[in-house]
This record gives C-alpha cells, structure tokens and sequence, in this order.
C-alpha cells in the first residue's frame, strides 16, 4: 500500500545559488552536489575502501540489528529521512516491523522508484513517500497521522550540519515527536566518531579520485542551473581535517588568476584561492550525546562498530 506526497512548504525561496561565491571565503551549498551524476558519484563513494562510514555503519545495522529492534520495539512509524535508496531501513524493516514506513526525500522521482521496490519486498507494509526538503527542519505534512514515530537519520548525514544547525534539525525532530499522537517519539541516528586526521583525510581524497569528481561536478551541475561559466578543469580537489572545528572540509582550489561570471553576478579569482564546497563534522560520543540532549532527547542504547569508528545511537524524545 504505497502513497506518496508531494510537500513544498519547506522548500527555500529562489535564491541565487551562486551568493556564497560573493562572501570571505567564498562558499557554494553542498545540496547542488546531488544531481543525476552526483548522486551516482556519491553512490560509488560508498563502495570505496577508503570511505569508511558507510561500511562501518552497515556492520551495525546487520550485526546489532536484533538488538536495535528490541531497544525500538514493533508497530512504530519508521520514519527515513533523507531516504535516497532507502538500502538503510531496508536493512532493518523486517526486523523492526514498523507499522508504517514514511520516506522522505528531496529527490521525489528517485525516492518513487526505491519504494516501488521496497512494495514489492514488503507488500503487506503501509508506505507512503514525501518528497520534501526537511534540512532547514521538518515540517510533519498535514494529511499524515504519526503514531509513535521513530526517526532514522543514518549515514552521519548529521554531520554536514553545522552545530547551531543540527540542534535546530533535531530540535524540529523533537518537536515531531512531542507533537505526535502519543506526544513521544524516538531518534535512531548513524554519526561518524572523531579517528586519526589521515584515515578521516582519506576518505574524502581517495586514490581513484571519485570524491574528487564528485566535488568538482558541483560547478558543471551550476553552470547548467545558474548560468555559471566554471571552467571545472582550472579547479583541483581538496579535503583536509580542520582539527580546531572538528570538521573534514572539502575545496575546489582556482589553478589560476580567473573571473567566474553568472547570471546575476561575477568574482575574481586568485590562483590558490579556494571555495569551501561541504563541512563534514566528525563527533566523539560525550559531544554527540551532548548534541541529543542539547536538543531535547536522552540516548536509550548506543551501538559501536568493532573498530569504534561509527556510532549508532537509539534516543528518546523527553517530555517537555
Ligand atoms: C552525505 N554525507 C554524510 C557525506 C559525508 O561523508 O559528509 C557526503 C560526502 N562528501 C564527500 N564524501 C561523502
């Protein structure tokens, strides 16, 4: 039984893609990574060996999956957020056995086909699908009942949130919960854990350059939806950990002296200036439990990867 809502309320307003460009230092949004070629791109990041938090993350949710469907209990309203593929929760479904399972996604035509295939998997689940874009908070579509929700936020998507921006995500997510019928809701969220500055490096600057095209693909999808003139090969890649800010930041570095134009503006750029495309921030567990809190849940159970790398965390919405 498969719905599917189209929800435009929490959609920005038309802004001009390229303003970041005009500040110090120059910045461009990490969301116009995701267009056909980069979604594809990021797919085969998550089959590298050097991106790790994918693989580390899946050995929880296999391995520790009886145990996360104990802590979670049957008959909740699973709710994926930023569902893509939806391989997570498929991981999980039969185990948790959630009475309803709600995907959300900005990408709506290829969250559609993953639940086609979810439907068939699962033909006697209740699955509706929204395609809706929840990073500046979710905002719970109107028509939808939300009975006992539980939120699954893997991936450490999380992550590419600055902290004043995650707490305010999971504070909108909390506010779901309280609002719900029951008034409480649950959180099961995936964060990458702070490790070595190299291992971390590598992940985002691995051998065969996939993130690399990836990074630099965010400038040819602008040409195409802004009018940019971003000639991509006078750019190179570039990730470093930021260990004051805890945070992997990716780059495209200018190989040259160069004007940039677009509809609606221009910026010159020095060889060796540089554009901050995405923020990746890594956590320990104390700072990630304090973000929780921070945001109105208590951590119920927590679950590590045998490496202690990444970090599965079933929380609670506390009344309130
Ligand atoms: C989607 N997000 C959690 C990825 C990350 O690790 O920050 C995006 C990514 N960027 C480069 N590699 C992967």
């Amino acid at each position: 039984m498969l719905r599917f809502i189209e929800d435009q309320r929490g959609q920005r307003q038309q802004e001009d893609p390229l303003q970041g460009l005009r500040e110090t230092p120059p910045r461009l949004s990490p969301r116009y990574f995701y267009d056909s070629l980069g979604s594809h791109l990021f797919a085969a990041i998550t089959e590298l060996d050097e991106y790790y938090p994918t693989r580390l993350e899946r050995s929880i949710l296999v391995g520790q999956g009886d145990a996360i469907a104990r802590s979670v209990g049957p008959g909740r309203t699973m709710v994926d957020l930023g569902a893509g593929d939806c391989v997570k929760a498929e991981l999980l479904l039969h185990r948790l056995q959630p009475a309803h399972y709600v995907a959300i996604d900005v990408a709506g035509d290829f969250l559609k086909s993953s639940l086609r295939r979810i439907e068939a998997g699962f033909p006697r689940l209740k699955i509706t699908g929204v395609a809706a874009d929840f990073s500046a908070g979710l905002q719970w579509p109107e028509d939808l009942e939300c009975r006992r929700p539980l939120f699954f936020y893997p991936g450490s998507s999380i992550g590419n949130f600055s902290l004043p921006d995650a707490r305010a995500l999971l504070r909108s997510l909390w506010q779901a919960c309280a609002q719900s019928d029951e008034g409480c809701g649950d959180l099961l969220i995936g964060v990458d854990l702070l490790k070595s500055a190299a291992r971390m490096q590598d992940a985002y600057d691995d051998a065969l350059g996939v993130t690399a095209s990836f990074n630099l693909n965010l400038l040819r999808h602008l040409n195409r939806i802004a009018g940019a003139d971003f000639d991509v090969r006078a750019f190179r890649h570039r990730a470093h950990f930021n260990d004051e800010r805890q945070r992997i930041e990716m780059w495209l570095v200018s190989r040259c002296d160069q004007q940039v134009r677009w509809h609606g503006g221009h910026r010159m750029l020095r060889a060796g200036e540089a554009i901050l495309t995405e923020c990746s921030y890594k956590y320990s567990q104390e700072g990630f439990s304090a973000l929780l809190r921070d945001s109105g849940f208590e951590v119920v159970r927590r679950w590590l990867d045998d490496t202690r790398g990444f970090l599965v965390c079933h929380a609670r919405g506390i009344a309130g």
